[in-house]
């Protein structure tokens, strides 16, 4: 609590004021709006590079996996016979990167070819570059072309404002229907790892894995970079056999 005295703010809360306006002054010279400064704080555990040059879109803000979970998504990968990745919604980069980093060959699939320049700037600061075939396109027509391992799916969940929701449902996913972005990808492999709003509906969640005959093995994770609860992670198929780091999962679900 910071004290008033006869209306006028203590030199605490000056001082706080002050600050709190020239990290907005810095934000506002560096293009960010106001609603997307909660991300902006958290830019280093978005990309520990940051400083390096790294580049953004107001989409990409709230929409990128931070760095630690990208990289424990990347080593659910890591099962014996997987070598190519399809990050199918890449975004500018965030999971790409960390699945090269790991050491697979990624094919990274992404609408906006404003992201795909930065996905591209941004591999190269990493030093990921050349592991990664960037794609410009819709993943649905691109789709029946793509051979890959492991299929990588963080689609858009329609803006911050999915967190009012009380329970998230498949049909709320864009740019499709859930069932149809999961269906578009069991055509390419049965290793799916999605990565999905805290609030989803699990039981529906558990429904996609029996779209398959039998059912997909499934495990779901509760996805946490210290003790904030990030997003929900599903593994299907031999993607859920590989053991998740505690710290970034604290519950298996399943
Ligand atoms: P958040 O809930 O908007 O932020 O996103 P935060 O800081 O956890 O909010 P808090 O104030 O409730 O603590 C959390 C994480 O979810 C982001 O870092 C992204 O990785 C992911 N995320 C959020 N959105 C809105 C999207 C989205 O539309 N698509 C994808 N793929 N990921 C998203
Ligand atoms: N995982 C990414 C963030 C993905 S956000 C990261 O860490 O950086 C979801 C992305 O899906 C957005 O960048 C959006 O432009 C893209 N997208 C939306 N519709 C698409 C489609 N039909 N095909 C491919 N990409 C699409």
């Amino acid at each position: 609590m910071h004290t008033i005295v006869d209306g006028e703010p203590s030199p605490m809360v000056l001082k706080s004021k002050k600050r709190k306006r020239s990290v907005r002054k810095t934000t506002s010279s560096a293009g960010i709006a106001p609603c997307l400064f909660k991300y902006w704080l958290q830019r280093y555990s978005l990309f520990s590079m940051f400083d390096a040059g790294i580049s953004m879109d107001d989409e990409a803000w709230f929409s990128v996996t931070p760095e630690a979970i990208a990289a424990s998504h990347a080593a659910h990968a890591a099962f014996s016979s997987a070598a190519v990745v399809i990050d199918c919604f890449a975004g500018v980069g965030g999971n790409a990167i960390q699945f090269a980093a790991r050491g697979f060959r990624v094919v990274a699939v992404e609408i906006d070819p404003r992201k795909v320049d930065y996905a591209v700037k941004n591999a190269r600061i990493y030093g990921v570059k050349d592991r990664i075939e960037f794609l410009v396109g819709d993943f649905f027509s691109l789709a029946p072309f793509l051979k890959g391992d492991v299929v990588f799916i963080s689609p858009p969940w329609g803006g911050p404002s999915y967190s009012k929701i009380h329970t998230f449902t498949l049909d709320m996913l864009k740019p499709k229907d859930g069932y149809l972005i999961f269906q578009a990808a069991q055509e390419i492999t049965p290793n799916i790892i999605m990565f999905l709003p805290r609030n989803v509906d699990l039981s529906q969640v558990e429904e996609l894995s029996w779209l398959s005959c039998p059912p997909l093995t499934l495990k779901i994770e509760e996805t946490y970079m210290e003790t904030s609860l990030k997003g929900i992670t599903a593994y299907f198929g031999d993607t859920a056999l590989v053991p998740s780091k505690s710290s970034f999962s604290k519950t298996d679900i399943s």
